[in-house]
């Protein structure tokens, strides 16, 4: 006969199936709104793509699986991905795209979006696909991404970003696609990027492609932190650059020297002497 569970298990259970049970939060259906209004004023549009992200869409973006709105697409009456890639966006991404609760994918790559990416995309639990990457997203990766256990991909390449990754993102356990290269990041990569955990440890994650392009990045599977100061090269490179500048400098000196001491000696006489020299034909 098996032994029954401790209490507290049981007691976790039921408040997870409570969880289950529970209505659907009332304002569910408003929340989309506000995404979208609020991520269309935070955008510029100098092509006009988002022509039809009028407020009367807003109200009522979904048509069951349809969308007058370009680049939403709607599940049951829902947002549930925001694609607006290669666009020519400007502006910032507002905190309230965290307002579409229901999204799954948030695409808005290529574009030339600036400010940083808002941390309240944790509101986000059902997300999957981020992808913000080739636009000039500033500031830190916010580590409250962590929350979103869903994500499979974070594509965040060819941006601005700055700071270190988070350790927190080593623990999405779905991450099959991370891409960071080509911003400003800093610091150790984590160790659970680089590598996997539990039964395949020690195994390579993340190969150096999703970490390349950052100068101050460092640690396995990119090479280890180089030493402060000075590197050979730029070292080299100021001792020839050095060497040059002396080389031209008495140079110019020479020739200036000579100039004054042939003006000093030149007369018309010598002037005469030395177009005789000169061959005649
Ligand atoms: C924009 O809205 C009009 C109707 O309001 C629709 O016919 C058109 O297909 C929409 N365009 C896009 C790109 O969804
Ligand atoms: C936006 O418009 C400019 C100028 O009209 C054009 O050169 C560019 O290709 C357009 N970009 C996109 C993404 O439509
Ligand atoms: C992200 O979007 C870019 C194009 O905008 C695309 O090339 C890239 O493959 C996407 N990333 C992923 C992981 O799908
Ligand atoms: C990660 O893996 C590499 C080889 O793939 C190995 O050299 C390194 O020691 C590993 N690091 C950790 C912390 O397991
Ligand atoms: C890194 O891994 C990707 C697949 O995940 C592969 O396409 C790519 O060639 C690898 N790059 C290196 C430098 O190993
Ligand atoms: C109803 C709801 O979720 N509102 C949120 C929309 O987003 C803003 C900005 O993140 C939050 O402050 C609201 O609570």
């Amino acid at each position: 006969m098996a032994l029954p569970p401790p209490p507290w298990w049981v007691e976790l259970l039921l408040v997870l199936q409570l969880l289950l049970l529970l209505p659907p939060p009332a304002v569910a259906e408003s929340d989309d709104e506000a995404c979208l209004s609020n991520l269309r004023r935070g955008l510029m549009d100098p092509n006009g793509s988002l022509r039809n992200w009028t407020s009367s869409n807003f109200a009522a973006p979904c048509n069951g699986f349809t969308s007058y709105l370009q680049g939403v697409t709607c599940n049951n009456g829902r947002v549930y991905k925001l694609s607006l890639t290669g666009l020519a966006l400007g502006g910032a991404i507002s905190p309230f795209v965290a307002n579409c609760t229901n999204l799954q994918t948030l695409d808005l790559s290529s574009n030339q979006l600036e400010g940083p990416i808002p941390p309240e995309l944790s509101d986000l639990l059902n997300l999957a696909v981020l992808n913000l990457s080739s636009n000039h997203l500033i500031g830190s990766i916010p580590p409250q991404l962590a929350l979103c256990a869903y994500l499979n991909v974070i594509d965040l390449h060819a941006n601005l970003l700055s700071g270190t990754i988070p350790d927190q993102l080593g623990l999405l356990a779905r991450l099959s696609t991370f891409d960071v290269s080509y911003n400003r990041l800093s610091g150790a990569i984590p160790v659970l990027l680089a590598n996997r955990s539990g039964l395949a440890a020690g195994l390579p994650r993340f190969n150096a492609t999703s970490f390349f392009g950052n100068r101050d990045l460092y640690g396995h599977p990119l090479p280890p932190m180089r030493p402060r100061g000075l590197s050979v090269l730029a070292i080299i490179g100021i001792g020839l650059g050095s060497g040059l500048l002396s080389l031209v400098l008495s140079f110019t000196a020479v020739c200036i020297w000579l100039r004054v001491t042939e003006q000093a000696a030149m007369t018309p006489c010598e002037e005469g002497k030395i177009s005789h020299l000169m061959p005649d034909y």
